[in-house]
């Protein structure tokens, strides 16, 4: 993916975002944050990698309960120039990559229920803020999400947007990265969930593969439990690289590489973990992949 492709003027933001409306929130939801928070920032100081705790502390999410996008906003534009608009849940993918090849991060106004802490049926405004924002405040993921939005625009026309939201779906979301202190979380999937913030480090269920785009790109993966491997990159700067290259002799290599199952390792793949599957053999259902719209983030029951 070219970074430096020109793209055509933005046109998503008019036609999604909304106001936030951050006065609209009652007191339980600004409750809910701030549980939340506490409890993913206990468990992230020793969990997340060293990106992602430097941009919860330059944006100082949790002053008072959520979040308003315009006090967020001038920090995380002078940083890296991106920006968090609002937009009503799940938007077309079209709109969704226009708004990232443009440096801006769509995400939900809406917070789950109290009873519900850690039940998504679709990606909240903690998952979208908590999740991804403080990643975008590192200026060589900040490269890469753009990157990415504009291979989508790109993929669109060539029918591998499949593909491409593999790729999203084991960095952006469940992406862990080896570093000198021991494997670590970037991805917002898995930041954003007490349960498999424990889980994608510690269980020793879960494969942890190293880090391939072809190989990220044939495997299928689970929507509604958490992962059954986990694709580990040595650094940000080695992703962005990875990424960076022209996808149309990917997408050719896919044609003849079949899909992988979620749970597969085949014998081209550096097995940092080999792992038992114990967790996904005891609770065994249909998986939900193929759907690039479906719900994302590990909804733990
Ligand atoms: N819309 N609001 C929102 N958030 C997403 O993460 C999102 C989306 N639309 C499409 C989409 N994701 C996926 O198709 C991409 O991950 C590929
Ligand atoms: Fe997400």
């Amino acid at each position: 993916m070219n970074v430096h492709a020109a793209v055509a003027p933005l046109k998503a933001e008019a036609e999604f975002a909304i106001d936030q409306d951050w006065a609209g929130y009652s007191a339980d939801d600004h409750r809910v944050w701030s549980t939340l928070y506490q409890r993913q920032c206990a468990l992230l100081t020793p969990r997340a990698c060293d990106a992602f705790l430097r941009g919860l502390g330059a944006l100082d999410l949790n002053s008072g309960g959520i979040p308003d996008f315009a006090a967020i906003n001038p920090r995380l534009e002078s940083l890296t120039g991106w920006r968090v608009v609002a937009v009503p849940g799940l938007i077309p993918d079209e709109a969704f990559f226009d708004l990232l090849a443009h440096r801006r991060f769509p995400a939900a106004r809406f917070i789950r229920d109290p009873q519900a802490l850690d039940y998504l049926s679709e990606p909240d405004i903690f998952h979208d803020v908590f999740g991804h924002v403080p990643m975008l405040t590192d200026p060589v993921f900040a490269d890469y999400m753009q990157a990415y939005g504009k291979g989508g625009l790109r993929a669109l026309g060539v029918d591998h947007l499949h593909h491409l939201a593999r790729l999203y779906w084991y960095t952006v979301e469940f992406g862990l990265m080896r570093t000198e202190a021991g494997l670590k979380i970037y991805g917002a999937g898995v930041a954003s969930s007490a349960a498999e913030t424990v889980f994608a480090l510690e269980d020793p269920s879960p494969n942890r593969l190293v880090f391939d785009v072809l190989r990220v790109m044939r495997t299928r993966y689970r929507i509604d439990d958490f992962q059954q491997t986990y694709f580990v990159i040595p650094s940000l700067e080695a992703l962005l690289e990875a990424t960076l290259q022209d996808f149309a002799p990917v997408y050719a290599a896919l044609e003849a590489a079949p899909d992988l199952a979620p749970e597969a390792v085949t014998p081209g793949d550096e097995v940092l973990t080999l792992g038992t599957q114990a967790y996904a053999s005891a609770s065994p259902h249909p998986l939900g992949e193929g759907d690039p719209e479906g719900v994302e983030g590990a909804a733990a029951p």
